[in-house]
């Protein structure tokens, strides 16, 4: 049973985050409403006292969740993972995760290559911290995300269809999206080293929701780089 309407999500998101942009693709997808809080990552917003009290790690996403009638706290997630699973089980029109176990593995293997294997590694606190040691940050970015998107370029041979498993939009896609529009920014030429996951892209970006949760149209991206359509 959906419990959709029951509650209020306030969502704490940063328009470069490609952690928030998984959710608010998901969100889009599923028509559940959010409200956004903004969180600058790069004026160090997460750092800041408030913001720790909210997600001790410091990072976007958070979703906080209300109670729609009395507007009471209910509960905060602050895994992007977590808020896919649970936004998942609250709505599952359209479902994300396939009805079959098999498939549903498969979802959450590319998924977790997405959230476990390329982002923890290119994350701004990561290319801080090597810049800070001399190391540079575009190759560093540039290897670690390869040998991701390598191997989800692989596993796409036997699971893909027209998105990432079959062809229906799937988790694993709400994650790919916006690590595809990363990597391309860190000058990855996708289409001829990736070129399934480039055409899935290329599919997944002709949806309107994924238009709407992408970077560059959220209220806080800033205007220079705002899409206008
Ligand atoms: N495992 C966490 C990772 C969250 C995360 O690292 N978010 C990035 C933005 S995509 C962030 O807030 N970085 C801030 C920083 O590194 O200081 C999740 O999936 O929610």
């Amino acid at each position: 049973m959906s419990t959709q309407d029951k509650n209020k999500y306030v969502l704490y998101s940063y328009f470069r985050s490609s952690c928030s942009a998984r959710i608010r693709i998901a969100a889009h997808l599923k028509d559940i409403p959010l409200e956004y809080k903004y969180v600058n990552l790069v004026k160090g917003a997460q750092h800041s006292k408030d913001y720790h009290g909210l997600n001790p790690s410091e990072s976007v996403p958070t979703l906080v969740v209300h109670d729609a009638g009395s507007g009471a706290e209910i509960t905060r997630i602050r895994q992007s993972v977590a808020i896919l699973e649970f936004l998942e089980e609250v709505e599952d029109d359209p479902k994300l995760l396939p009805d079959e176990t098999l498939e549903r593995a498969k979802v959450r293997e590319l998924l977790n290559i997405i959230s476990c294997d390329i982002q923890p590694v290119t994350n701004l606190r990561v290319l801080n911290f090597i810049k800070s040691h001399g190391i540079s940050a575009d190759e560093w970015q540039q290897h670690f995300m390869r040998l991701g998107f390598q191997a989800y370029e692989e596993l796409l041979a036997t699971s893909g269809g027209k998105f990432s498993v079959g062809d229906s939009v799937s988790l694993a896609d709400c994650a790919l999206a916006p690590a595809v529009d990363g990597v391309l920014r860190f000058g990855v030429q996708v289409e001829t080293e990736f070129p399934r996951v480039w055409k899935i892209w290329r599919e997944l970006s002709e949806l309107k929701a994924f238009q709407n949760g992408r970077w560059d149209s959220q209220p806080d991206t800033p205007e220079e780089l705002k899409r206008h359509a």
